[in-house]
């Protein structure tokens, strides 16, 4: 039987109008790329020089090694190890530019108000000296040390992992000789050590990209994360709503689409402003909403409602409510402008690098962002007087939902219970087994999986078996569609344990109701959140983080960064599960080392497992021998 393509109900309603309106989408996309090529999936095949492709045949009936003689271990271990230095050069580039965007502030060229906390917490994290210095001075030194580790042409270890990391990891890091240098120059050596006369060793591959791993972890994810939090705000508690029912049929409807929180904040600003300038146009106002990434960071910090995650991009459109999408970076398909073709909606691309045929293209810079905000809130405005309302439909799902949790929120909430030790209720909590273990699903929809399902059945079996499990990414928003980021959920959802946890917490925090079962950490690059959780966790027990009963998940990965995030997950020691299978399984000797050997000389491994309860089990397993392990009630 084939598998339903969603288990979203938006998405259901909305699929056979995309039909009607003659709209392809990814699914109809995929469907015409069957069968996909055996070869490609099993990662044995290299177009890495001319001489090839070069493919290799899985069942022994054909050639074992490619034309330089390169075998199938080396074949699909390079293969591997590009697209995770893929995902860390998109992370890196990201934080990049938040660190550019930083020092303008710092010099008073942008006009940010730049969080106090943040500051000092980083500053003092990198062992700067804050004593005498304002804002602006504290914000230049951490521009300073970040543009060091960039500019960095010696062998000096990355400073923000130095300083951030777990102190036992680093050792550990140490040993297998795999702490970076300069980022950039740690993907350049990636694709040097991948070309054509390079590197043949499975193992040294291997460990090279456990090394863009930490890339990624350190000088993407957390690196971004820091700066995004001086710049625009440590993200505290807010409630709003998710799924494509946020759209409002009087409204302008403005989404926000990408990965990059600069621009979005901006136009969330201006729509605020040019209110006047919609009403003036016939509407009641303007709506903003958000997908993917981005979606998550003006949700995060300015509670703007989630419009949907990766794979209903195309759909959102499909409503006919939708007046602009405005995208920055990353996961935008390249069909987003055709899907709008057939609609009044405006699609409108912003940077330099993502250029989309069919599309408006408004630059933006960080020097003319309000001016570009501006212009693209007025193009929305315009566009809705274009709207045919025989083509509106806005399917009547939305979900309440409770997001913010920054570790600073977390942590907040639980300095009331105990103000001295804020940690000590929660790991009190571990340890005598009201909750189980903590769990964070990331990570993408995957159109070879039903839409949000693997999120959301692995998390219910989680979250009934007491582990608390954080998220990010288009796995937060799966489970905020579900339901799974309200109090509701937790009386609906969580076992006996966790719920009375939560429900204590909630007391705590001034609710009257329990805390969600599924705490909203933000975007991708805000897996450092869970980093920085976990490490605290570590540090206050004094343990290796690999020895924590913590697991991690990216239940239908898409991406390259989901591999590389996953990647940073097994260096932390965790256990990390994939819902889909990676281009890896040509190699048995590969294969076998990120699921087994790995977990010899750095504590964590993959886990794949296709189906969401047995790999419920996989994980609980794991939880509860790591938990034995400790002398811990299991
Ligand atoms: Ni992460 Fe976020 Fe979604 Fe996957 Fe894409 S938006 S950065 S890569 S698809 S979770
Ligand atoms: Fe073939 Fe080797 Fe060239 Fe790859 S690098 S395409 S295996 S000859």
């Amino acid at each position: 039987m084939k598998s339903p393509k969603s288990i979203d109900p938006a998405v259901l309603e909305l699929l056979p109008k995309a039909s009607l309106d003659g709209v392809e989408t990814v699914w109809d996309r995929y469907e015409a790329q069957q069968p996909q090529c055996g070869f490609g999936s099993l990662g044995v095949c290299c177009r890495h020089c001319v001489q090839g492709p070069c493919r290799i045949d899985p069942f022994s009936n054909g050639p074992s090694k490619g034309i330089c003689g390169a075998s199938v271990e080396t074949i699909v271990a390079r293969n591997l190890l590009r697209q995770v230095a893929g995902g860390a050069a998109a992370h890196v580039d990201h934080a990049y530019e938040a660190v550019e965007a930083l020092e303008l502030a710092a010099k008073d060229v942008l006009n940010y108000s730049l969080d106090e906390i943040k500051l000092q917490q980083i500053s003092q994290g990198l062992g700067i000296d804050v004593s005498g210095k304002d804002k602006r001075e504290l914000a230049l030194e951490i521009v300073k040390a970040a543009y060091a580790d960039l500019a960095n042409h010696g062998n000096r270890p990355i400073q923000w992992l130095m300083a951030h990391a777990p102190k036992e990891r680093i050792d550990v890091w140490q040993n297998l000789g795999i702490i970076p240098r300069n980022p950039d120059r740690e993907i350049r050596e990636a694709m040097h050590q991948t070309t054509m006369g390079m590197d043949a060793d499975p193992v040294n591959l291997v460990l090279a990209t456990a090394k863009q791993g930490l890339v990624d972890g350190y000088s993407g994810l957390k690196l971004a994360t820091d700066i995004q939090d001086i710049l625009l705000g440590t993200p505290t508690p807010v409630v709003t709503e998710a799924n494509l029912g946020v759209l409002k049929k009087d409204f302008v409807n403005l989404i926000i689409h990408g990965h990059v929180p600069l621009l979005s904040e901006k136009i969330v600003y201006w729509a605020k402003k040019l209110q006047a300038e919609a009403v003036a146009a016939g509407a009641e106002g303007i709506q903003i909403a958000g997908i993917c990434c981005a979606g998550n960071e003006v949700l995060m910090r300015s509670g703007i409602p989630l419009a949907t995650n990766f794979l209903a991009q195309e759909l959102a459109i499909v409503t006919g409510a939708v007046d602009a999408m405005v995208v920055d970076v990353q996961c935008i398909m390249p069909s987003l402008a055709q899907v709008a073709s057939c609609y009044h909606t405006q699609i409108i691309t912003t940077m330099p690098i993502v250029k989309i045929p069919g599309a408006t293209h408004i630059p933006f810079t960080l020097e003319n962002g309000d001016q570009a905000a501006q212009e693209i809130v007025r193009k929305a405005i315009r566009a809705y007087g274009r709207r045919d309302s025989k083509k509106i439909k806005i399917p009547d799902y939305k979900r309440k939902i409770m997001a913010g949790f920054s570790v600073e929120a977390i942590i907040g909430a639980l300095k009331r219970i105990d103000p001295e030790q804020p940690l000590k209720p929660l790991v009190d909590n571990i340890v005598n087994g009201n909750i189980l273990g903590v769990v964070g699903t990331v990570g993408c929809n995957n159109v070879k999986v039903t839409q949000d399902q693997m999120h959301v059945e692995l998390v219910k079996e989680l979250v009934k078996n007491n582990v608390l499990v954080v998220a990010t990414g288009c796995s937060a928003h799966a489970l905020a569609k579900a339901g799974l980021m309200n109090s509701e959920g937790t009386e609906d959802f969580a076992g006996d344990g966790l719920k009375a946890v939560l429900t204590a917490l909630g007391q705590a925090a001034g609710l009257a109701a329990p805390l969600p079962p599924v705490l909203h950490m933000g975007s991708c690059v805000d897996n450092s959140r869970i980093g920085d959780l976990v490490t605290a966790i570590a540090a206050y027990l004094n343990v290796d983080s690999a020895l924590l009963p913590v697991a991690a998940s990216a239940p239908e990965l898409q991406h390259e960064k989901a591999l590389s995030i996953g990647t940073w997950a097994v260096t932390l020691g965790l256990t990390t599960h994939l819902g889909v299978v990676p281009p890896v399984l040509g190699s048995k000797m590969v294969t076998e080392l990120l699921t087994k050997g790995l977990s010899d000389v750095i504590g964590g491994k993959f886990y794949v497992e296709t189906d969401p309860l047995k790999a419920a089990d996989g994980l609980l397993e794991d939880i509860r021998a790591k938990r034995k392990k400790l002398g811990l009630p299991s």
